[in-house]
């Protein structure tokens, strides 16, 4: 059994939880119609009337939203309450197309750092934490939103935000921050950075809050090692909130969504199915207590899948799978399906770091994909293993992973640029010639 922030509802029996949800859904499904001009002409559209929506059980009947329908609806077209009722806005990190927007109000904001501060108390957070947040501030979602989740704790917040490596060490050690917040890719760069300067010792860390990335069980193992924490995993979206829409608990096994607030689904992306418990699919959320930007059936192109087994830490939510990329951050390279996820875990199997990047490029009329991996510094030091029979090793086992060969280069430490936020795994130069 855990610790808890609103154990009440955090363990509330299965079939409590579901008529919650079944109220809160019918309620929300006649508050949209009502207020959003969008929600009425989509469901017109596809022949459902508020009426039809009795429970959970008719979920299905509810059309999807899409991140494209976000875009036409840019800015104002999706709020549920009048302007002056949204005090806040926070938006994604997108950087084609048009950015997508949400709108809070107070009380959507409170809901949304209730669950960071649900996520940082199965973390082991309490009043007694110096809760050190390198998320970025602003119009990330990820900062502001673990922030209001440490006040809720009642821990020490430091606002750091992103960057600045030398500064998040300085206060780390100064200040003996207890949990770190960030991306699991710079918590690996602030390992590195320990190491190299000899601080592990002066270090307090006991736990880390991980998320807004993808990022593998090898990544996870590496990275507890180097800061010597018990590193938690985080998922959430800007349009659904931000951080803590689902987290994990001491068990480390999937993250719990938060069900009094959010329904996820599992559906075929190709033809919209929804998929039993278990099976990978796109995840799809329809928030019931959201008003400001209330989203029914939001497809989010993660894909994953849910169990509802139970947890020994007495949490009664379904929980969700790690990520394993979006859909569309899947590569088709030579028609076959490449996830990122796939390559790192390859990589950190070999016993390199997260310090790689996929090129895929376009020949001719053929896609070229080429994996460049640093060194790790103890591999450059010992100098025992030529770099062409690393690059030969590499090739054969993502041959294995893939099914398809990929071109391979090992650099020295060092050359690939280092992420503060989410970081740049990909480069496809394909889309240049766009
Ligand atoms: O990344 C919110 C966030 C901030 C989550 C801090 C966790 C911690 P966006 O910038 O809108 O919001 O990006 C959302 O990031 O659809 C996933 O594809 C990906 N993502 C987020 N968390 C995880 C995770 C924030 N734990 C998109 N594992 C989502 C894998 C994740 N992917």
């Amino acid at each position: 059994m855990g610790n808890y922030y609103q154990q009440e509802i955090e363990t509330m029996p299965v079939e409590q939880l579901q008529a919650l949800q079944s109220e809160r859904l019918v309620e929300q499904v006649k508050f949209v119609y009502d207020n959003v001009e969008f929600y009425r002409r989509k469901m017109d559209e596809a022949g459902v009337k508020p009426e039809d929506i009795k429970g959970i059980e008719d979920l299905h009947k509810l059309p999807f939203i899409t991140k494209d329908d976000l875009r036409d609806q840019y800015p104002y077209g999706l709020l549920g309450v009048p302007l002056k009722d949204c005090v806040r806005i926070q938006s994604t990190s997108g950087t084609t197309g048009r950015r997508v927007v949400a709108f809070y109000t107070q009380e959507d904001i409170e809901v949304w750092e209730d669950c960071c501060a649900r996520a940082i108390v199965a973390a082991g957070g309490t009043k007694d934490d110096v809760c050190h947040v390198c998320y970025g501030y602003g119009l990330f979602t990820g900062g502001p939103g673990l922030n209001g989740g440490s006040h809720k704790v009642g821990c020490l917040t430091l606002p750091m935000s992103s960057g600045n490596t030398e500064r998040q060490l300085q206060f780390m050690t100064d200040l003996g921050s207890t949990i770190i917040c960030c991306t699991p890719s710079y918590a690996a760069n602030l390992g590195e950075a320990i190491a190299e300067r000899g601080l592990k010792d002066k270090i307090k860390l006991k736990a880390g809050i991980f998320g807004a990335e993808p990022w593998t069980e090898e990544m996870r193992h590496n990275i507890e090692e180097t800061l010597g924490i018990k590193a938690y995993d985080i998922y959430g979206l800007t349009e659904i909130s931000g951080p803590g829409v689902s987290f994990e608990c001491e068990e480390q096994a999937g993250m719990h969504i938060q069900e009094d607030h959010f329904i996820p689904e599992i559906i075929n992306p190709e033809t919209g199915e929804v998929l039993p418990e278990g099976e990978v699919g796109e995840l799809v959320f329809t928030c019931i207590t959201k008003k400001a930007f209330p989203l029914l059936r939001y497809r989010t192109r993660d894909l994953c899948f849910l169990t509802r087994k139970p947890c020994s830490c007495g949490r009664t939510h379904i929980r969700m799978h790690k990520p394993t990329g979006r859909s569309d951050d899947m590569l088709i390279v030579k028609g076959v399906n490449v996830f990122p996820s796939q390559i790192e875990t390859v990589l950190l199997n070999l016993g390199y770091q997260a310090n790689y990047q996929i090129i895929v490029d376009r020949v001719g009329n053929n896609d070229t994909c080429e994996v460049q991996v640093e060194l790790t510094p103890e591999m450059a030091e010992a100098n025992d293993v030529s770099i062409e029979a690393r690059e030969q090793k590499i090739v054969k086992d993502l041959k294995s992973m893939l099914g398809i060969k990929v071109g391979v280069k090992v650099l020295e430490p060092k050359t690939i640029a280092r992420s503060e936020g989410k970081a740049v795994r990909v480069i496809d130069k394909r889309n240049l010639y766009k």
